[in-house]
């Protein structure tokens, strides 16, 4: 007896080590009053391939982190306004930063003044000069490491999907972007139909292959730019930004299609599923929230259920 290979388990798999071949490089923040040292540190990491930023007014941090959101911060302990230490107390006060590396720099090497510092909400210490080669393998190990966190933290590992917490993060920054630069966008919610049946006849991990199978064909059928998401169970929303309510309806109207061809196997016996869908347009100019956005796709998908099911509803 031979169990049959999981095909869109080891896709999702496949894809995630791609992922992960192909990370994007490293962006670094360097916050430092000594301007010459601190373009010596930026050319260093460039020629490593990472994206380095200076930023010489502290003051201006948060307003950085929001627009940028850099992978790590390597952090001067003294300057002239504001102490490193500080600066990373009031970082940390965000829940969003709280796992973003901070790195100090310092001319410090008095182990206790050390220690004081790191008492402070940083994760490491690098005493001034600090040799090339260290900066940059600190710097690089550091970021896959707090990458990797923010996986497990953020993506579902039954679909690779972004978890709950972590789409309802996403609607509020595309709607953000899409509000900023005066942009059509627009949020699907999904839910498939009679899923506890499927459930009931073929069992919960029966239930999972049709799950993760959703995932699968959501990646092949929507665009690179969409952001995916498992809001639940066996819920998804999916964001479409640069995109109409039109071009939604058409894309997920193909997915639909597509969903329903798909033919899973039980014990010899074959079946399929089917999916309802709501979309939700936002209209630049709009005071529609994202709150309200998500609130919106929901109804047009309990409208899709209501009119009979597998089908899509603006
Ligand atoms: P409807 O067409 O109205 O959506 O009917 P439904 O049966 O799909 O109803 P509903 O969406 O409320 O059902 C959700 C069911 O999904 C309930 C729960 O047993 C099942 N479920 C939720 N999460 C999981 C999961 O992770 N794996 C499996 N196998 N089942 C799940
Ligand atoms: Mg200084
Ligand atoms: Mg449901
Ligand atoms: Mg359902």
């Amino acid at each position: 007896f031979v169990k049959p290979l999981d095909i869109p388990r080891l896709i999702t798999r496949l894809e995630q080590v791609t992922a992960r071949l192909h990370a994007p490089p490293e962006r670094v923040l360097i916050i430092d009053d000594d301007e010459l040292l601190a373009r010596y540190y930026q050319q260093l990491m460039i020629n490593a391939n990472m994206q380095v930023d200076i930023l010489h007014e502290p003051d201006r941090v948060i307003d950085y982190l929001l627009q940028n959101s850099p992978d790590i911060i390597l952090m001067d302990l003294q300057m002239p306004d504001i102490e490193g230490q500080t600066l990373a107390a009031v970082i940390r006060q965000y829940d969003q930063w709280v796992g973003l590396p901070i790195i100090y720099l310092s001319a410090e090497d008095d182990p206790d003044h050390q220690a004081t510092a790191l008492n402070h909400g940083a994760d490491d210490f690098l005493v001034k000069p600090v040799p090339d080669q260290h900066l940059i393998s600190a710097v690089k190990h550091k970021v896959s490491r707090s990458r990797q966190l923010l996986e497990l933290m953020t993506k579902d590992s039954l679909t690779g999907l972004l978890k709950h917490a972590a789409i309802k993060e996403s609607i509020r920054r595309e709607w953000g972007i899409a509000k900023r630069k005066s942009e059509i966008f627009c949020v699907a919610m999904l839910d498939i139909d009679h899923f506890k049946q499927v459930n009931d006849r073929f069992g919960h991990a029966i239930g999972d292959e049709v799950i993760a199978s959703v995932a699968t064909l959501l990646r092949k059928r929507l665009r690179n730019t969409d952001v995916l998401g498992r809001y639940g169970g066996e819920e998804f929303v999916v964001l479409m930004n640069n995109c109409d309510a039109v071009e939604a309806k058409k894309i997920l109207e193909n997915f639909r299609q597509r969903f329903q061809e798909l033919v899973f196997t039980s014990e010899e016996k074959q079946f399929s599923a089917t999916i309802s869908i709501g979309i939700a347009e936002y209209q630049p100019g709009s005071d529609m929230d994202a709150d309200a956005l998500l609130i919106n796709a929901d109804k047009a998908m309990y409208t899709a259920k209501e009119t009979g099911r597998n089908r899509v509803i603006v």
